[in-house]
């Protein structure tokens, strides 16, 4: 059929083909296009369906005839009126392009309800699932959500692990599932996580590297940048902070939370110490302050005197984020709306809770009828989290066996996100049985490193050297002895090195020296001695690795993560979009019999079937019988199994 297409165009026939012909006849070649990654698709299908994808081996399969998830949709409504009701037209979005980032911030401080934003799609599966929910089921939802909860302040959607997991695991990118958000919820602000100088890495980058990521998720259609330190250091968040400034988005600045505030016996984190680290971001630019309770620390009691302390001292509206880890964090928002919280992060219903965020339904509705109502509606909220509920079932593999909330979390103060992977790094060591020695040991480590704020990138160096402690069996005083010989995993060099960020005053002496054998520790930061990326040149090499050029959201990628992009783009070209393949397929493949239809891209659709799997030839190959379209198609795969 291609041929005869050709053959019969007009141009074909007048005889005027030049090499011009394939640029002035699209369509033509449009097709062969398509169709090569039908065959790139059926091959993914095939591969995963004899040999199964490595990321669910030996894992829980999710319970047979699961019903499909299905986005809600709602008629178009308003965003509920208030004062402001008229200027908003349509959601904050549009709120944020009429008033600017500035007085976008003092929209938020004079607005009486509690604003809320809805992190299902970055922290509560990066908490709970692994961080393994894929842009098919994303992407999905964000319809439902622009048109049901048009009220939300923001949707936490990007940055943080899902950067990384996104390429590394689940051979998508990034910025596909960031567009597809953009397009699906055009009226609501979008909000990432940003590592200040440690981007959406694990180490500083080079400035004009974070710099330019920025810009480019702003251009992206990015929002709202919250923006943190591992450690707290303010110097290590500015080229963050000021090139979100640059982009007229808006400069939400976090303050990590850890320790226990009226603890008097831990009072390196009192009070002051937060005051003043709020005033100092408010001056470096912050148009938000967001406190930061990683690990779900902040009990109710702190959580009064500290969101009343902040709003006195600073002009910024204040914006609480915590984990449900302990099972009291409901108790923390409520306290913290009382004493004046201006925004809270929460997760839908049905990815909430434990090492998650608070359950969002239950937040809106302990506010219903009290002067800080949200105006969020309850039906919406339901029928939103019964799409996710029927989602989550597809990631049985990745669920952690947390089966209740854990007040342990105030001994070690791990991190959501890093609670359930780091259980599950122990079991992969067999330590599974030694769980609360980790946790003590995790607790060990931090008062060794010097009672260290623990998030990402630090909270993973606490873990690894917990991890070899533990494995090794050595103690606190034997890593410290100067006698005892110790293999320091290369993150604890890292850290003591002062490449990710550097507490006041620097690292305790004692383990220091002895991790760096005498070596100088940085005392500037990292990134400021680093020579500036020279992009063009970066670019070459990327595009030599992957034998094309790269768009500029590509190069972002590739800055930040050299090896597993390229890893990347080379499967996605062997494999194709795999992105649009629904959940269970793209883990599970598809079985004889069965029917899926795959939107490549907007209107285009292929329907493919699985008609049967062959036996193992000779040679170790697999057919595998399609019909695509209609048409028959046979694929031959190696049997890896
Ligand atoms: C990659 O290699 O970066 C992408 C992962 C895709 C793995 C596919 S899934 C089907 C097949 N089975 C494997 O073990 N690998 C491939
Ligand atoms: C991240 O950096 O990914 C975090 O979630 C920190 O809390
Ligand atoms: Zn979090």
């Amino acid at each position: 059929a291609f041929l005869e297409n050709v053959v019969d165009h007009p141009i074909f026939l007048k005889g005027e083909t030049t090499t011009r012909f394939i640029d002035d006849t699209k369509e033509l070649f449009a097709f062969e296009k398509r169709q090569d990654r039908a065959t790139r698709l059926l091959t993914y299908i095939a591969d995963v369906t004899v040999n199964g994808h490595p990321e669910v081996k030996d894992r829980v399969k999710p319970k047979p005839g699961s019903s499909k998830p299905a986005p809600p949709a709602f008629a178009k409504r308003a965003p509920a009126s208030s004062e402001e009701g008229a200027a908003r037209a349509v959601g904050t979005r549009q709120l944020l392009e009429q008033l600017g980032p500035k007085k976008f911030g003092e929209w938020m401080r004079a607005e009486s309800r509690v604003l809320v934003t809805d992190t299902t799609m970055r922290d509560a599966h990066q908490s709970l699932l692994a961080t393994r929910v894929r842009t098919f089921d994303i992407a999905a939802a964000a319809p439902s959500y622009a048109s049901g909860l048009p009220d939300l302040l923001s949707l936490e959607c990007w940055g943080g692990a899902t950067f990384d997991v996104a390429m590394r695991f689940l051979t998508e990118d990034p910025w596909e599932r960031l567009a597809k958000i953009r397009e699906g919820a055009p009226n609501l602000l979008l909000q990432c996580l940003v590592r200040g100088s440690n981007g959406v890495g694990y180490a500083n980058y080079p400035d004009n590297v974070v710099s330019a990521f920025v810009h480019q998720a702003a251009k992206e259609g990015m929002d709202i940048f919250r923006v943190f330190d591992c450690l707290n250091w303010i110097e290590n968040m500015r080229v963050t902070i000021d090139a979100v400034n640059e982009t007229g988005k808006i400069c939400e600045a976090a303050i990590c939370y850890t320790g226990d505030l009226l603890d008097p016996a831990r009072d390196k984190y009192n009070l002051k110490y937060y005051v003043t680290l709020a005033r100092e971001l408010e001056a470096a630019g912050a148009h938000v302050l967001c406190l930061k309770d990683m690990a779900g620390l902040l009990k109710p009691a702190a959580a009064s005197v500290l969101i009343k302390a902040l709003r006195e001292e600073v002009g910024l509206p204040l914006h609480l984020h915590t984990h449900d880890t302990s099972g009291i964090a409901g108790a923390t928002l409520l306290a913290a709306v009382e004493a004046g919280v201006d925004a809270v992060d929460v997760a839908m219903d049905a990815l909430s809770g434990m090492t998650s965020q608070p359950c969002l339904g239950s937040v809106v509705a302990a506010l219903k009828g009290t002067p800080r109502d949200t105006g969020l509606d309850m039906d919406a909220i339901r029928e939103i989290s019964l799409y996710w509920e029927a989602a989550r079932a597809q990631y049985a593999a990745f669920e952690s066996n947390l089966l209740s909330p854990a007040s342990e979390v105030y001994l070690h103060e791990m991190p959501g996100g890093q609670f359930t992977n780091l259980k599950e790094q122990a079991r992969s060591m067999g330590l599974e049985s030694r769980w609360n020695e980790v946790a003590k040991t995790y607790r060990d480590v931090n008062d060794m490193f010097g009672d260290i704020v623990k998030v990402t990138p630090t909270s993973k160096v606490v873990g690894d050297m917990a991890l070899v402690m533990v494995s090794a069996g050595l103690t606190r005083a034997e890593v410290e002895d100067p006698k005892v010989d110790v293999s320091f995993p290369e993150s604890v060099i890292q850290l003591m090195k002062g490449e990710l960020s550097q507490p006041p005053g620097g690292f305790p002496d004692r383990i220091r020296s002895k991790v760096l054998k005498g070596e100088q520790p940085l005392t500037e930061r990292a990134g400021s001695l680093m020579p500036p990326a020279d992009f063009a040149e970066i670019r070459k090499e990327a595009a030599a690795k992957i034998d094309r050029e790269l768009s500029d959201t590509e190069l972002a990628s590739y800055l930040m993560y050299p090896k597993v992009f390229t890893e990347f783009a080379i499967a996605e070209k062997k494999y194709g979009p795999v992105s649009t393949l629904p959940t269970p397929i793209f883990f599970y493949g598809l079985p004889a019999g069965e029917e899926t239809a795959v939107e490549i891209e907007r209107g285009k659709t292929l329907v493919i079937r699985c008609v049967g799997v062959g036996e193992t030839d000779e040679e170790g190959q697999v057919k595998v019988f399609f019909e695509l379209n209609g048409q028959p198609r046979v694929i031959k795969v190696p049997n890896r199994s």
